[in-house]
């Protein structure tokens, strides 16, 4: 084993989500997606989610940053950085623009043949994830999103046309992104991103995530063997947000409580990886009086249809302490996560943490030994244009530079088997969080505000001319 340097091949690259940067929410064909009826938070709100799309209201992603109509510039600028792979995801809607049609939207499929050719043409190879938090919002009204069996079969039939159409310009492929976020189901913006599901009042939320997220396991673990079917040569991964939740002491019961905290977070990875669901949550299921839908034909299938490798994104990490009297460890995302003095957080409250990557990705092989991949990182924040129309973004510098620098030693110390790298939002989009446009996280900024105003322009900010040097000398020189 070399104990130097990043391998040859090592993917550098950014990413980004179809829903958050091109726009034309209704070209060619597309259908209304989850995303578009998501309205503008603010750093401390999540976004609205109307009943469909409301007269009046204003909607980030129906036009975002209209990447639709100008990917080639953009690819031609990830290209100049010196992009190995572009990371960004098939908007479901513009396939099958309700859901459950029969036939796909051919000049849906036909945009992205064109955006991958471009990629390849500039030797980018497109890294694709299936669904990012854009579920055709039909699926939501008329079957309650991923609540409903049936879904399973409408993903498969999206995932099976996408391997068949673009088995010859995709390798890489991840099923569906953060799938754990729904770990917080008190929130209406996980489950609803996620899985499309729209609580009523009164429902058991905690359950309903669980069978949402099992149906989603079960349509990945057949996506993954439909699309090693279609060609052995797919590596087709999961994709895991992993926020490491540290105990805020040494005290046992804070130890123990940040233990549990993972686990409710993290079990989604078991069984994506170990094709099975691991013992603590068959048992806390059970404590909670929880029956769920799992049939003996699921359980083969998940055991056939595990994940090549783990795609994760790490912007944060968070800690916890056991409360007084909270005895059986129960975990509530939104109420009990607590500061941790050590770091400092963004101007969004993401407490900004470059060893964790480090033991991010120790933690991440000690547990499943495959092959890992960061396809996103990142950090979001206000950039201001100086007169002249350069940005000095030192600050996304930095946190990268740091994270980098983590990564490295993770590979070179450690030994983690590291297959490459894609910073989010390598170009400015819209928040998923809270749908703010001025929530950058770009190499490249666009000139657009939080209300839709902005001339769309793109131009390199200082980070730009960084990356490129950062990717030129595999990792060396940052
Ligand atoms: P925004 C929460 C925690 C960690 C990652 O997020 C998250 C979220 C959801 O907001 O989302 C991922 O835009 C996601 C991307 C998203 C990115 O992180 O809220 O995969 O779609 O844009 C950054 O700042």
């Amino acid at each position: 084993m070399n104990n130097k340097g990043l391998p040859k091949d090592f993917l550098w690259g950014g990413a980004v989500a179809a829903h958050q940067l091109e726009g034309a929410w209704q070209t060619d064909g597309k259908g209304i997606s989850v995303a578009d009826v998501m309205t503008v938070g603010s750093p401390k709100s999540f976004r609205k989610i109307t009943k469909g799309v409301v007269a009046g209201e204003y909607y980030p992603n129906h036009e975002a940053i209209d990447f639709y109509h100008r990917y080639k510039e953009d690819i031609a600028l990830f290209a100049e950085m010196g992009f190995k792979c572009f990371r960004t995801s098939i908007a479901w809607s513009r396939i099958f623009p309700k859901g459950d049609e029969l036939a796909p939207n051919e000049a849906g499929l036909k945009f992205y043949d064109d955006l991958f050719d471009e990629c390849l043409k500039h030797n980018i190879q497109p890294v694709v994830t299936l669904s990012h938090f854009e579920l055709p919002y039909h699926l939501v009204t008329e079957y309650g999103g991923f609540r409903n069996r049936k879904l399973i079969d409408f993903f498969i039939r999206f995932a099976e046309v996408c391997f068949e159409r673009y088995k010859h310009k995709v390798k890489y492929w991840m099923t569906f992104n953060e799938i754990n976020n729904q770990a917080n189901f008190h929130e209406d913006f996980a489950p609803f991103t996620n899985s499309g599901i729209d609580y009523q009042a009164g429902e058991n939320r905690e359950l309903i995530m669980y069978q949402a997220a099992h149906y989603e396991l079960v349509a990945s673990a057949k996506a993954v063997q439909i699309g090693h079917a279609i060609n052995p040569d797919f590596e087709i991964g999961c994709m895991i947000a992993v926020v490491p939740i540290y105990p805020e002491t040494c005290k046992p019961g804070d130890v123990l409580m940040a233990q549990k905290a993972m686990e409710r977070r993290y079990f989604f990875t078991d069984v994506h990886v170990h094709g099975d669901y691991p013992n603590y949550m068959k048992k806390y299921w059970q404590r909670k009086g929880f029956t769920l839908d799992i049939t003996n034909e699921d359980r083969e299938t998940l055991k056939k249809g595990t994940v090549d490798y783990i795609g994760f994104s790490y912007y944060m990490s968070n800690a916890i302490r056991k409360k007084d009297g909270n005895d059986s460890y129960e975990y509530n995302e939104s109420t009990d996560l607590v500061g941790n003095q050590y770091v400092k957080a963004s101007d969004w409250g993401w407490q900004i943490d470059p060893e964790g990557l480090r033991y991010t990705l120790n933690w991440l092989t000690d547990m499943y030994r495959l092959p890992l991949f960061i396809v996103e990182n990142g950090f979001g924040a206000y950039d201001k244009i100086q007169p002249d129309g350069s940005i000095n973004d030192d600050y996304r510098i930095e946190y990268l530079r740091e994270h980098i620098k983590q990564m490295k030693l993770a590979v070179e110390e450690d030994g983690v088997d590291l297959m490459g790298y894609t910073p989010w939002g390598c170009i400015d989009l819209v928040s998923a969080g809270t749908g703010e446009m001025e929530k950058r996280y770009g190499f490249i900024y666009v000139d657009k505000d939080n209300k839709g105003n902005g001339t769309l322009k793109r131009s390199r900010k200082a980070s730009f001319a960084w990356y490129k040097q950062v990717i030129s000398s595999n990792g060396e020189s940052v």
